[in-house]
């Protein structure tokens, strides 16, 4: 779960977790897993996919990440395998904030991934409610351990008691630290790879500041490179704003988020959350200091997380009936380069052309690939390059030799461009950037076509029987929203409030509250949510 605060997951209507679907795509063996009524198998390459993404979204979301080659299945539910396409993805998104935070003076370190017992105690009042999900190790070979040892499922209370070890003065601080890592939850609501999996990778930021004025400056500058990660890097439109005092970390003081959302279920989706945590844990683990004037004071804190959950995302929002659609900005492969060579026709100018495409591209920093492979013909290369998302494909035939030119064709729309030998770089980095957009741009159109701005709890309902992502005056009351959650719930879920937009629309005077008729503070968005 991004952000990684989800505090009770809903049944998602994304992704049904299928049983270890062996044998899913695969450049090898070309033919999609198993039967299926609405088989509609490509007979040229065997690799269509047999779930369609507006029919059988569920289904078709797992058949994309086993079969594009992101994830497979493990015999452990909830956990998953992540193959290099994904952790290439992951990468990319790693090596932008990784440089960002480091700008922010932030470092990066790591902390062990066992917490003793006594420490996560500690914590206990807000740790109670997640209690079910830490997992246990209590065994050493056939040894019971004296004390069981638990597995971070976020490292709060493995870090912050170092924190008061290292933070004395005023001098010691800021004190920013970030660890890329793994963590445990061990949920028991439907697991969804990459949505709701059992063990995910995560980066979590952890500060200290000597004042609230810091703490509040910084929660803001990293919900901005979350947004940007989901914006510029994922082509995701997000609305980025504040949670209600539900759904913030109970362990602190607020919670932002970036918050997505997916057409296709009508659900939105946390992608990250940066939160202040006030001066709870500094009481909590006793993070003092001592300012210029020899006063005591308590530190400020923050924490911040986003995880591979990005990569679910980014999969249900653009992937469509031929597999996944990979943003350029993300993509480990941006152009795939295929010979397509005919009869007798000049195969080794062919091969050579498509060497020196290849070399043309990486030299202007493009990362493209050839595939030279010559047991698959070139029907089934465009499938299989196709399922696996590569946004641009370029073909190289006879007739592209003879006119010194290559053929394009975008993943996103189809679009087919020839393009002469000696513009191909400045060619391929402007459809590039064109294709980065336009996915944005649709998933945006499609994103906004599922706002609705309600003012009454009928037409609240109406629009939450629609799919839609709700916008509405809110009263801000928690019991308000405590009973909005228990008057939707039904099978699809409770819908809660989502986050209320640091932009806000103007509140005339006298709008009343959709749910409780009770004067408005604030707009806020509401929906059901993965
Ligand atoms: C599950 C089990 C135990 C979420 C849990 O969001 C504890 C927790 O504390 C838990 N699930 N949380 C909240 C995590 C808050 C916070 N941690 C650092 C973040 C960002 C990164």
């Amino acid at each position: 779960m991004a952000g990684g605060d989800e505090k009770k997951s809903n049944a998602g209507g994304g992704g049904n977790a299928k049983k270890p679907n062996a044998g899913g795509g695969g450049a090898k063996k070309p033919n999609v897993s198993g039967g299926g009524k609405k088989k509609e198998v490509k007979k040229e390459t065997g690799l269509g996919l047999v779930n369609r993404k507006d029919e059988n979204f569920g289904e078709w979301y797992s058949e994309v990440v086993v079969n594009a080659e992101l994830i497979e299945y493990y015999d452990i539910s909830g956990c998953y395998i992540l193959r290099p396409w994904t952790m290439a993805i992951w990468e990319e998104m790693q090596k932008f904030f990784d440089t960002e935070i480091k700008k922010m003076d932030i470092q990066n370190c790591y902390f062990p991934l066992f917490v003793s017992p006594g420490v996560l105690q500690k914590e206990k009042d807000h740790v109670e409610g997640f209690a079910p999900e830490v997992a246990w190790v209590t065994k050493s070979g056939e040894s019971e351990l004296e004390v069981p040892i638990a597995i971070r499922p976020t490292s709060e209370t493995v870090m912050y008691p170092y924190y008061s070890k290292w933070i004395r003065g005023h001098r010691d601080l800021p004190l920013k630290l970030n660890q890329w890592c793994n963590v445990v939850r061990w949920e028991f609501s439907h697991p969804t790879p990459f949505i709701r999996s059992r063990e995910f990778l995560w980066q979590e930021g952890h500060t200290a500041f000597a004042t609230k004025a810091e703490a509040d400056e910084e929660v803001l500058d990293i919900l901005e490179l979350y947004r940007r990660i989901y914006e510029e890097y994922l082509a995701i439109p997000v609305l980025k704003g504040k949670k209600s005092e539900l759904e913030k970390f109970a362990g602190g003081l607020y919670t932002t988020s970036v918050e997505a959302f997916v057409p296709n279920t009508g659900r939105g989706i946390q992608g990250a959350t940066s939160h202040c945590l006030g001066q709870n844990f500094a009481k909590m683990f006793e993070i003092n200091f001592e300012n210029e004037k020899g006063e005591k004071g308590m530190a400020w804190q923050n924490s911040w997380a986003y995880s591979t959950r990005t990569i679910g995302v980014m999969v249900m929002v653009h992937g469509d009936d031929k597999g996944l659609v990979l943003p350029p900005k993300v993509a480990s492969v941006q152009v795939i380069v295929i010979p397509v060579p005919y009869k007798d026709a000049d195969t080794q100018g062919i091969y050579d052309a498509c060497s020196a495409t290849v070399a043309s591209l990486t030299e202007a920093g493009i990362r493209a690939k050839a595939d030279f492979r010559d047991n698959y013909s070139p029907g089934w290369k465009y499938s299989h390059w196709e399922l696996k998302g590569v946004p641009l494909r370029i073909e190289i035939g006879p007739k592209d030799l003879a006119n010194s030119q290559v053929r394009a064709v975008r993943r996103d729309n189809s679009a087919k461009t020839d393009i002469p030998r000696d513009k191909l770089v400045e060619q391929v980095k402007e459809m590039l950037d064109n294709i980065q957009q336009s996915l944005f741009d649709a998933a945006k159109q499609k994103r906004d076509a599922c706002i609705q701005t309600v003012k009454t709890w009928d037409e609240f309902v109406e629009a939450l029987s629609q799919r839609k992502m709700i916008f509405a005056p809110w009263c801000d009351e928690e019991e308000v929203e405590v009973d909005v959650k228990a008057r939707t719930k039904g099978e699809m879920g409770a819908c809660k409030s989502l986050c209320s937009p640091f932009d806000q629309p103007e509140l005339p005077e006298g709008t009343k509250c959709f749910a409780s008729g009770k004067p408005a503070k604030k707009w806020t968005y509401w929906g059901r949510s993965y």
